[in-house]
């Protein structure tokens, strides 16, 4: 899978990608991603990569002539992308289904944007999408473009180690994990649950999944409607609502 990132900060995303899983699979080549320094497209002395917006006020706009000029290089020596995003709070979230589909491109560029705007062109012309990874202020895009490289990456066959492990994850069985315990067996006088310690797969399958759909029932609702549920889930979630603590309106 390829990607390339285009930034004014190419030390802010190339440090965090050399570590970690992802670090792991750009050694092992399953991942090619590069970062490039947005400077490097302008043409005037100063290298300058944005402008005062027309029409006056305050804060400055990114230019679109480095933009343009980075996507067309990496389209002559890389191969034409299958997707531009741009990193944007006024795009649509990024879901586990984005990454899917991300993936199966092979190839994306990905536009870090800065906080204070984009030439309109930019996201007309040149993004085929825009992103958002949540409705909060960053001060640009490094930080959202690591986030979808991570999303995506990790859909990567041989990626993560443990395939197992990425079809049980959350956001692909649509269900918050169950609780996890490790040794010891008590610590402070806090117990982990007896069944895990018996031994009886079974049953441990069963506590599991219960657990699953208790705590998306407590937590994420939401999720519920689009889960896979089998006649035994929706069996143990109904025993789940009948049985939960009605909650009052300050809780
Ligand atoms: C570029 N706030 O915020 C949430 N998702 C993306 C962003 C963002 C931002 C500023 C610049 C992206």
């Amino acid at each position: 899978m390829k990607f390339d990132i285009v930034t004014i900060f190419p030390k802010m995303v190339e440090a965090p990608l050399a570590e970690g899983i992802v670090g792991r699979a750009i050694e092992r080549q399953l991942l090619d991603i590069r970062v490039h320094d947005l400077r490097e497209f302008t043409t005037d002395r100063h290298r300058v990569v944005d402008d005062m917006p027309f029409g006056g006020g305050p804060g400055m706009v990114m230019k679109p002539e480095p933009l343009f000029k980075a996507v067309e290089k990496i389209a002559a020596e890389r191969g034409r992308p299958g997707a531009v995003v741009l990193t944007s709070p006024d795009g649509p979230a990024l879901t586990h289904a984005t990454a899917e589909r991300l993936r199966d491109l092979g190839h994306i560029v990905i536009l870090c944007g800065r906080y204070e705007g984009v030439d309109e062109r930019v996201r007309a012309h040149l993004a085929t999408e825009e992103i958002s990874i949540g409705d909060y202020v960053l001060s640009g895009g490094e930080l959202p473009a690591l986030v979808i490289v991570d999303a995506v990456a990790r859909l990567v066959p041989g990626v993560v180690g443990d395939e197992q492990s990425v079809v049980r994850d959350t956001f692909a069985t649509g269900l918050l994990d169950f609780p996890q315990y490790t040794r010891p067996a008590e610590f402070n006088g806090m117990a982990v649950p007896p069944v895990l310690l018996s031994g009886h797969h079974a049953e441990i399958e069963r506590w599991r999944r219960r657990e699953a759909l208790r705590r998306t029932l407590e937590r994420r609702p939401d999720l519920l409607t689009d889960a896979t549920l089998s006649p035994d889930d929706r069996a143990l979630l109904e025993e789940l609502r009948r049985a939960r603590p009605e909650r009052s309106a300050s809780e």
